[in-house]
């Protein structure tokens, strides 16, 4: 059924899940299999890489770096709007691609393929902007400045929920700074980067650039091996606190940079003013919408004892009427779970939830058909529920009610994830006081809107067990160059700064 699909993004039965410059012949990994979680079925079977591969690829994006660097930066733009144009005559098939393999429904498998487009229409402006600061100098006759190079090749380790835009946000902004990239995408989702490779190499083979943007399909024990290879000053890695934290430790350890975008546990406060009509939307997409696997998911709800009542009454209704069904399929709101094992977390989550005292009010089962599906789930939670902490990546909703914002915002506050939050209120004075430094304490906090589904132009991250890295818009380019600090004496004397003397005869 899929097979014109996987032609026309050449992707045969069996694809070698190694590109170092050029595809390996012949990966020396083993075999995965691409699954379609909406039914089962086999899509495509993939090579992976080894460690030997591994090295191949690594030495091969170290190498490109030493000419890449050297290209202006506005050239590597160009290079980027050519990534781009083809993106964009390809965005119906990748698209379709996405929903496929990651079990996204169709429009947000499009809204993926339109953020890389996004990400490389921003990577393009910015090609021509990577400013440093002129400093005024305490020194007669100084000239004090900053400027950014290029960093070095990237690793960039990206998890199957976002399978090919995240790799935008990181490959987009790196290229453009200077900076091969190897990317190690999740082993749930190759055949999406198979095909974005494909896309990449046709510009870069016609530029004679391959080697700036390589691909390997491996397991744990390469993920680990680009973390702890000092050819990869930086490592942009997406996924769980656990995985993040095994990456980060590998990094710190040869002292290189890591940018990480981990695990969230995203809150929203509905105030007694909140407008419940904007509320109940948003509330919807946040917490239902990619099946409750986004990092931005909404997983708690945190509600105006005044306004409960009628909230969770209208939520109820809303979530009845969410249409389960296969993510292509038109009008589809929910599909599948990304794997067999993502439904178990759901259900052995159910049934923690229940034994620490949590009263599910709709939901709670696996779907009664083929494919990974299950229901949307609301469940009215008690702080003191240790489960509440924890990341569940699944549509599962907790419900909790307060009296005083205060009080809210520190239960918001009260997990050890930091991503994304939001408020619903019609008071200013409430809007401000979450916004405050006292307020949220994520990296992103939204006011009558839901906490997910940001756009690229802001610097994406947060806080805490989230790992602290920025990544797609703003000043996250930053963290791919290294900022150099220069002096210019263009006088004739060499005073010392801080006022120093060092005068000897
Ligand atoms: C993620 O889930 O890793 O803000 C990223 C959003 C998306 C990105 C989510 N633009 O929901």
């Amino acid at each position: 059924m899929w097979q014109d699909l996987l032609n026309r993004l050449r992707l045969r039965s069996t694809n070698s899940g190694v590109y170092a410059g050029r595809w390996l012949d012949r990966p020396s990994g083993g075999e995965i299999e691409s699954l379609n979680p909406a039914t089962g079925e086999i899509i495509a079977k993939v090579h992976t890489g080894s460690l030997a591969d591994f090295e191949v690829a690594a030495s091969n994006s170290h190498a490109a770096f030493a000419s890449w660097r050297k290209l202006p930066a506005p050239q590597r733009g160009e290079i980027v709007r050519l990534i781009g144009e083809q993106l964009r005559k390809q965005k119906d098939d990748l698209g379709l691609l996405v929903t496929l393999e990651a079990g996204k429904i169709r429009s947000e498998g499009l809204g993926e393929v339109q953020e890389m487009i996004d990400m490389c229409d921003f990577a393009v402006g910015l090609s021509r902007q990577l400013y440093g600061l002129t400093i005024a100098s305490e020194r007669p006759d100084h000239r004090l400045m900053e400027q950014w190079h290029p960093l070095g090749a990237v690793g960039v380790i990206t998890a199957f929920n976002f399978p090919v835009a995240v790799w935008a946000w990181n490959a987009a902004l790196a290229l453009v700074c200077g900076d091969p990239v190897l990317w190690k995408p999740s082993h749930l989702t190759p055949l999406t980067a198979i095909a974005v490779q494909n896309i990449v190499n046709d510009v870069l083979e016609s530029r004679g650039l391959a080697g700036v943007l390589n691909l390997i399909v491996g397991d744990r024990d390469v993920g680990q091996s680009i973390a702890a290879d000092v050819r990869f000053p930086l490592i942009s890695a997406t996924g769980s606190t656990a995985m993040g934290k095994s990456v980060a430790v590998k990094v710190a350890e040869r002292l290189g940079r890591s940018l990480l975008e981990l695990g969230g546990n995203n809150g929203c406060i509905v105030t007694e003013s909140a407008d419940l009509d904007l509320a109940v939307r948003a509330i919807l997409f946040a917490a239902v919408g990619t099946a409750g696997q986004r990092c931005t998911t909404l997983r708690r709800l945190i509600v105006h004892e005044s306004r409960a009542e009628e909230l969770i009454a209208r939520l109820k209704k809303a979530y009845g009427n969410v249409k389960v069904g296969l993510p292509w399929e038109e009008g589809t709101v929910l599909g599948p779970l990304i794997s067999e094992d993502a439904v178990k977390q759901f259900t052995d989550a159910i049934a923690t939830i229940k034994q620490q005292g949590g009263e599910v009010l709709c939901g709670g089962s696996r779907i009664d058909r083929p494919g990974c599906y299950v229901q949307p789930t609301i469940v009215q939670a008690k702080p003191a529920m240790e489960i509440v902490k924890h990341e569940t990546f699944a549509p599962i909703l907790y419900v909790f009610t307060y009296q005083d914002l205060n009080a809210a915002i520190e239960l918001h506050n009260n997990v050890p994830q930091g991503l994304s939050s939001a408020i619903f209120t019609e008071r200013m004075r409430e809007a401000e006081q979450f916004l405050s430094p006292a307020g949220s304490d994520c990296g992103i906090a939204n006011v009558n809107l839901g906490p997910s589904g940001a756009e690229i132009g802001g610097a994406f991250g947060g806080e805490k067990e989230t790992g602290g890295g920025r990544e797609a818009g703003s000043d996250a380019w930053k963290a791919y160059m290294r900022r150099q600090t220069c002096t210019v004496n263009y006088g004739t004397t060499l005073p010392l700064a801080q006022g120093v003397k060092f005068d000897v005869e």
